[in-house]
């Protein structure tokens, strides 16, 4: 292979979603030659794939947004509290043509493979249409969901019926009437199609592995009032929410929930639980994602509102979760969740004490019924954080690629930006970045790099990589952080994909950070105070 004598750009970016057009924006404005690039045939990436029935967010439009433009922040409306997922691509499309960044973003194009060409310093792209460019620096918007996972059920690809994938949902929407529908997983995406299906469908079918704590909402239309009052405070709203341990407009709670009698505790729950969402579980108390003791109380909390809301007492209580902490995994907005099952048509069936056994041609097999069925849902989730980067070829200094770094080295990177061995190599929202609202740590990640990108310009660095020690630190305070959470909690383990755990065989490395989004931020306002000292290797 000859050395690669010139750049094509100064900066490509895989993935055109949040992360991407943030990064091209900021690099641009830098004076970068950025290019885009993305697999789909639509810009927005998690926003262009997701189109299961019920996708919204479950952050609220206040902080769902980025605060870097005026004209955008000016012009764009948002239509609900908790915007659809038709909203947010349509608020990203508005983006794109109002920072006038389509230009730079070449849609169907796939990255199969990047190499590192130390004699040139640069990086040798791969297309799967056959083509190659090359760029001084190569920068990873892919997302940290973005590569679903089926179950290995034996018989799977015998079903008659169709199947969807949440997450690989037909543009055209499906029609579940008059149909006898079923669904396996019941995460983020599930809890939001339950309710949707739960409606259209003839007989719906919910198999549940396991109970999800899910904190219910409303989702009102979005006023005037509220859109002008967003309009003339949204510096102070998005560096409220870059503060906040989960990336959320919202005030850290001030109270361990151990330090009120029960009266004031049962208030607190109540109130914030009539807010919703995210209020719940970050405006309560201060100790709920830390301490067992008051993780505990809202578990039990949550439990009597689903008693409360669910009319048959056996569905309810195999609703109620009780084998791992609230907040030991992330936890669900719904939107009318619990009531659906008070339905006729919907039936809840538990596949803990009676598995799954097989996919048949006519339906699903759990213990030793047979469920007939038109339609068969997996919600069952993604190879998360590592899964998109290990799934082309990212090949670095010493011909590895990341995927047999990590396996031989155990997951590490710095600051979730870096990772020693790979030079100018960025990510957004790489492994062990926090585990919040991403919309805020996209655009301060995309701000942070473009400074350090024109300090090493300014600085005559053209080789910019982390150092192992560093890597190491950081993987280390990442655990200690995820371990100082009830993620951990002794016997009552949630696993799930924080943890690699979704994934037959995956290695358990804890792949977000857990330490808080406000901290994270302190982080890498150091290291570029200090002149990028782990960001030096070469
Ligand atoms: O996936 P998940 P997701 N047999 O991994 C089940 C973000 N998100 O797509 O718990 C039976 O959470 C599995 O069961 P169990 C958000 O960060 C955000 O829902 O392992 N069941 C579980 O119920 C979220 O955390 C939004 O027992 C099987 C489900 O599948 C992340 O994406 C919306 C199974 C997987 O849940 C992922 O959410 C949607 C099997 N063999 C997603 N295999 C919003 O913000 C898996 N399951 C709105």
């Amino acid at each position: 292979m000859s050395t690669p004598t010139h750049s094509d750009y100064d900066a490509l970016v895989i993935g055109a979603g949040f992360s991407g057009l943030a990064i091209l924006h900021h690099l641009r404005e830098a004076g970068f030659n950025t290019h885009v690039v993305d697999g789909a045939d639509g810009i927005g990436g998690t926003w262009w794939i997701n189109r299961y029935p019920g996708v919204r967010t479950d952050s609220e439009y206040s902080y769902y947004s980025f605060s870097f433009s005026k004209e955008v922040r000016e012009e764009w409306v948002w239509k609900e509290r908790y915007p659809s997922g038709e909203e947010v691509l349509a608020y990203l499309e508005f983006v794109a043509d109002r920072l006038d960044l389509r230009r730079d973003i070449e849609l169907n194009t796939f990255v199969e493979r990047a190499v590192y060409r130390e004699e040139a310093n640069l990086w040798e792209i791969s297309y799967r249409d056959g083509r190659t460019v090359t760029a001084r620096y190569l920068v990873s918007g892919m997302g940290v969901l973005s590569q679903p996972v089926l179950p290995a059920i034996p018989g799977i690809e015998t079903f008659r019926g169709a199947t969807y994938h949440a997450a690989r949902w037909p543009r055209e929407g499906v029609d579940f009437t008059g149909k006898r529908v079923g669904i396996i997983g019941l995460g983020a995406s599930g809890i939001q199609i339950v309710p949707v299906v739960g409606r259209e469908a003839k007989d719906f079918f919910v198999f549940q592995r396991t109970p999800n704590y899910v904190v219910e909402t409303t989702n009102e239309a979005v006023t005037d009032e509220q859109m002008r009052y967003l309009r003339e405070n949204y510096d102070a709203i998005f560096e409220k929410a870059a503060r906040h341990p989960f990336g959320v407009a919202m005030e850290p709670a001030t109270h361990s929930a151990l330090d009120v009698s029960p009266e004031e505790r049962e208030r607190i729950f109540n109130g914030k639980w009539n807010e919703g969402g995210f209020h719940f579980a970050n405006e309560c108390f201060t100790d709920l994602a830390t301490d067992p003791e008051a993780s505990e109380l809202a578990a039990e909390f949550i439990r009597g509102k689903i008693r409360e809301i669910v009319r048959d007492p056996g569905t309810a209580e195999l609703l109620c979760p009780k084998n791992y902490s609230f907040n030991g995994k992330r936890v669900p907005t719904g939107h009318d969740y619990y009531a659906t099952f008070n339905r006729e048509n919907v039936h809840l069936v538990d596949t803990k004490s009676s598995p799954i056994t097989a996919v048949t041609e006519r339906g699903l097999v759990v213990g030793d019924t047979e469920y007939e069925l038109d339609v068969l849902i997996f919600a069952t989730g993604f190879d998360a954080m590592t899964g998109t980067l290990t799934a082309i070829d990212i090949v670095g200094r010493d011909g590895r690629t990341l995927a047999e770094k990590w396996s031989e080295e155990g997951l590490r990177s710095n600051l979730g930006i870096s990772i020693s061995g790979y030079p100018n190599f960025f990510m957004s929202l790489g492994v062990q970045t926090p585990y919040s609202n991403l919309v805020v740590p996209i655009q301060l990640g995309a701000q942070w790099l473009q400074r350090l990108l024109v300090w090493a310009r300014e600085h005559g660095v053209d080789r910019i990589e982390s150092t192992p020690e560093a890597d190491e630190a950081w993987r280390r305070e990442t655990e200690r952080a995820a371990k100082a959470t009830v993620m951990y909690e002794e016997g009552k383990k949630a696993g799930a994909w924080f943890i690699g755990d979704n994934i037959p065989g995956k290695p358990e490395e804890i792949n977000v950070y857990m330490g808080g989004h406000g901290v994270y931020q302190d982080f890498c306002r150091r290291e570029e105070e200090a002149g990028y000292p782990t960001f030096l290797a070469a």
